[in-house]
């Protein structure tokens, strides 16, 4: 009997550090060896002239979940997860989702139910953070952190679930004290809301309206105060979904004056325009998400701080609505695009149409498209390296790649809810084929195998990222943390 259940033998392996010849020997769950001949398995697996990648990490989605306006997403844990497995990713991080109202600790047990009855991929959940009471924010915050759940999402703009300033400071001071990463949707709220009912007031109610009204400087007044809301406190922010130039340049200034800010983009962001949404009729809702795609300098810019490392994760802020009267056009075929509900499905894209851009169409290099969706969301949420890497003692997540394969995206060969891709049309090269959880295949030859519920959720430790960067203080104490604010 072999020491391996499985070998994936002959392929090339992919890591930030570089792509090298090896077998990957796998026991149980977990990797076990790497290198050249390895001994056979009980199992092989032939992956010879494929790359081996780390299955995807998928820090920023939405699943199962009530947007801030009252629309249920179109997707559950099921067919979110089945879509993402296709794509290659193999941990999810999305929303317990807080409305005012709810208590976030039976917030928190109702989505784990939820994904454990569903999930075919690893999950894990941020907080997210809509009703800042003291029950919220003394008993069930902390607690929630300390039991492994140690990123928080925070809302700077949507009227039923956006926080005043005051209220942000409380949610960071906490996440301070016990460790866990902040994360925000950074847009100014009164300048989007000021040009949005202008616009209807004036009868400039089409799909294409929505990017004039989330006008470009609502998302760098939003980074800048958020910014400083982290110096003031020494806490660690994620800013989610950096769409403009502007907001690439403000992370990288804060980053060199030593602030502890990391950043995130969108497929999105990179391969659309403020003008998909300018379509006929409503058709533009397809496309439509805050804050929306810009412009292509924008797109430019965002492609360089990914390079330089100024954005350091690429998610897919999965936010799968329907085109028709459960989703997109839930207030009827009148709609303004203020009751359209924003979001696109792409879970499932997000790893092809990152690996056709940066290595099949050479705009970048394999090992920083391994970086930016596996390997720096683990490291900054906490999950390496357990998840986003191949390494000797991590979970065994998996994608074995065709580079040569071209797929054409269309809307039927998805597999979420959402029934349409914002990307159909487009010819990529490169595609998993073969893709590994824990050591079980999850998908090959064009089928999925996982089960329903098979999916783990990953308690986290508080990770480098999550700590202040200067000297730590166990209690929150103003004296002593703020002192040189104070002088
Ligand atoms: N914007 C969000 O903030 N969340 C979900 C989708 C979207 O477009
Ligand atoms: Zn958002
Ligand atoms: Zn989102």
């Amino acid at each position: 009997m072999s020491v391996y259940d499985l070998v994936v033998r002959g392929g090339s392996v992919a890591s930030t550090e570089g792509v090298f010849p090896m077998d990957v020997a796998i026991r149980g769950e977990h990797i076990v060896a790497l290198g050249q001949d390895l001994p056979q398995g009980t199992r092989e697996i032939d992956a010879k002239g494929r790359l081996v990648m780390p299955g995807g990490v998928d820090a920023h989605c939405h699943i199962e979940q009530l947007s801030g306006g009252g629309i249920m997403n179109a997707d559950t844990f099921e067919s979110a997860t089945r879509a993402a497995a296709f794509g290659g990713t193999t941990t999810t991080i999305s929303f317990a989702a807080q409305h005012r109202g709810d208590r976030l600790r039976r917030v928190v047990e109702r989505y784990t139910a939820l994904a454990e009855r569903g999930a075919l991929t690893d999950f894990a959940f941020h907080l997210w953070i809509s009703d800042p009471t003291p029950e919220t924010l003394v008993e069930d915050l902390p607690a929630l952190i300390d039991a492994g759940h140690r990123s928080i999402k925070i809302f700077m703009t949507y009227e039923n679930v956006r926080l005043l300033d005051e209220q942000v400071l409380d949610v960071m001071a906490v996440a301070r004290q016990h460790g866990a990463l902040v994360c925000a949707h950074a847009e100014n709220h009164g300048m989007i809301k000021w040009m949005a009912d202008r616009l209807v007031s004036r009868g400039y109610v089409a799909p294409k309206f929505h990017p004039v009204s989330h006008p470009r400087g609502s998302e760098a007044e939003a980074f800048e105060r958020l910014i400083r809301f982290s110096e003031l406190l020494d806490q660690p922010i994620v800013l989610f979904h950096v769409s403009t130039a502007e907001g690439a340049a403000i992370v990288r200034r804060a980053r060199g004056e030593g602030i502890k800010v990391f950043a995130e983009t969108c497929p999105q962001y990179l391969f659309m325009t403020a003008d998909d949404t300018d379509r006929p009729g409503l058709e533009g809702a397809k496309w439509m998400c805050s804050p929306p795609p810009r412009t292509v300098r924008d797109q430019n810019a965002l492609w360089r701080a990914l390079d330089l490392g100024d954005l350091q994760i690429l998610s897919s802020d999965h936010a799968p609505y329907r085109y028709d009267e459960t989703g997109k056009l839930s207030a009827g075929p009148g709609s303004t695009f203020k009751q359209i509900a924003n979001g696109l499905p792409g879970l499932e894209t997000r790893l092809p149409l990152m690996f056709d851009a940066m290595v099949s169409r050479g705009m970048s290099t394999i090992e920083k498209f391994v970086e930016i969706t596996a390997t720096a969301p683990a490291k900054i949420y906490g999950l390496h390296p357990r998840k986003g890497a191949i390494v000797v003692g991590g979970d065994a997540d998996i994608a074995i790649w065709d580079p040569n394969r071209e797929v054409t995206l269309t809307d039927e060969a998805m597999h979420d809810n959402s029934g349409y891709t914002p990307f159909a049309g487009r010819t990529i090269r490169g595609w998993p084929e073969i893709v590994l959880r824990r050591g079980s295949v999850i998908v090959s030859d064009g089928a999925i195998h996982a089960k329903p519920g098979s999916g783990k959720i990953q308690l986290r430790d508080c990770a480098d990222s999550m700590k202040p960067s200067g000297t730590p203080s166990p209690e929150f104490d103003p004296q002593t943390n703020f002192g040189a604010h104070l002088a």
